[in-house]
């Protein structure tokens, strides 16, 4: 293991902290990284919820002021875990400070945002500090392995594509208002929140970006109990209500540069589906389906087989072969959710020691962040087209 050290400070401390916290300790371990993560601050704004974050995760020590974390020399990552509604000013001063960022998705609440999240992005990078989106699925095994597939040109041309992120978690009118369901802090609702994972998701299996957009939001229920308390995704209810303020379903269908076209679905109402983020890609000569509930598997459809033997076939991405799993376990030994965290932390490492710019970068985000606002906008038009602005360049 390198003896260089890379010290981190994680601002924020839900679900998504956890989330990090977990890949932070554990990449070093695994991986032979070219510097050494330290687990250094937790800064939260409640100092006695910031301290047991900290000692329950592994942080050296907890804060409650980032900006102060940001004036320490002895820091040299931003790992940014809270809500949208402070990634723009949070991530601009760190980068700012010279402290390389990692900021979860999206990457902001609105375009304006994140492109001055992209400009400070690009500021820094020519001075060798970096920073980078936390679309963690793209290094699921199988997620990853699909793309290496298509690049190779394994199922022909692209033709059809196929996304959706499905999860129950508000199916039930009463489970209790979270900042999921507040448009101020989180943007948007489900097209923002698990929408935008697909559409990353989608982009990067098949190579493809989508230019623009026909789609439809929908609030299904639209007043719920206030939080008592957080619990995961959601919590206990209070006896106050509150209004939702986000799309509880995104539907909309897009038009990928090249002229294929894509469905798309993201809905946190989709009963019995608890954490469905799938990709199905259609091409020439074969096709590619991925579906987070099954990461460790990948379906392979061959149609330059036998026809007597055609079929998808289920691929257990478990071999050393397969991305990222050599340094894990023997094959058929299972990986899970928690995983992609530790190999963003790897690749997030490795990217910064080389000196190279670590995808996703800001501008990916940028990008993601306008098929979102172009969403938004085709389904205030009523569903019309609306072309996905390309990054300036
Ligand atoms: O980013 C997404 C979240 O906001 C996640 O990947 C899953 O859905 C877990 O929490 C929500």
């Amino acid at each position: 293991m390198s003896t260089s050290p890379l010290r981190v400070a994680m601002v924020g401390h839900g679900f998504m902290g956890a989330a990090h916290s977990q890949g932070w300790r554990t990449a070093p371990r695994f991986f032979d990284l070219p510097l050494r993560p330290e687990m250094r601050v937790l800064v939260g704004r409640d100092s006695t919820a910031a301290r047991a974050a900290a000692e329950r995760w592994g942080w050296a020590e907890s804060a409650t002021d980032w900006r102060a974390v940001l004036e320490r020399d002895d820091i040299d990552v931003i790992d940014i875990v809270t809500p949208g509604d402070s990634h723009a000013e949070i991530a601009i001063a760190a980068l700012d400070a010279g402290k390389h960022v990692l900021c979860e998705k999206p990457l902001a609440n609105t375009v304006e945002q994140a492109v001055s999240m992209a400009d400070a992005a690009a500021r820094a990078a020519r001075r060798g500090v970096f920073a980078m989106v936390g679309f963690t699925y793209r290094r699921v095994p199988a997620a990853t392995l699909a793309r290496d597939l298509i690049a190779a040109g394994r199922i022909g041309e692209v033709r059809q594509v196929r996304a959706s992120y499905l999860q129950d978690w508000l199916a039930d009118a009463e489970s209790p208002m979270t900042w999921r369901l507040d448009s101020a802090r989180a943007g948007s609702g489900a097209l923002g929140d698990i929408g935008a994972h697909a559409i990353d998701l989608a982009q990067f299996i098949t190579g493809l970006r989508v230019a623009s957009v026909s789609g439809t939001l929908q609030t299904l229920v639209g007043e719920r109990p206030l939080l008592a308390e957080s619990v995961g995704l959601s919590g206990t209810a209070s006896s106050e209500r509150g209004r939702v303020t986000v799309d509880d379903v995104a539907l909309f269908t897009a038009r990928f540069g090249g002229g294929v076209l894509g469905s798309f679905e993201a809905s946190r109402f989709a009963s019995g589906r608890k954490n469905a983020l799938r990709v199905e890609v259609s091409g020439s000569t074969g096709a590619i389906a991925f579906d987070l509930e099954d990461l460790n598997a990948l379906h392979v459809f061959d149609a330059t087989a036998p026809i007597e033997t055609q079929g998808f076939t289920r691929v257990l991405v478990t071999e050393p072969q397969h991305p990222y799993v050599a340094a894990w376990w023997p094959a058929g030994h299972l990986l899970g959710y928690e995983h992609g965290f530790s190999h963003q932390a790897k690749d997030f490492v490795e990217a910064i020691a080389a000196g190279e710019q670590p995808t996703p970068s800001f501008d990916d985000g940028l990008q993601v962040q306008r098929v979102l606002e172009s969403v938004g906008a085709s389904a205030r038009s009523g569903s019309s087209w609306t072309d996905v602005e390309p990054n300036e360049k």
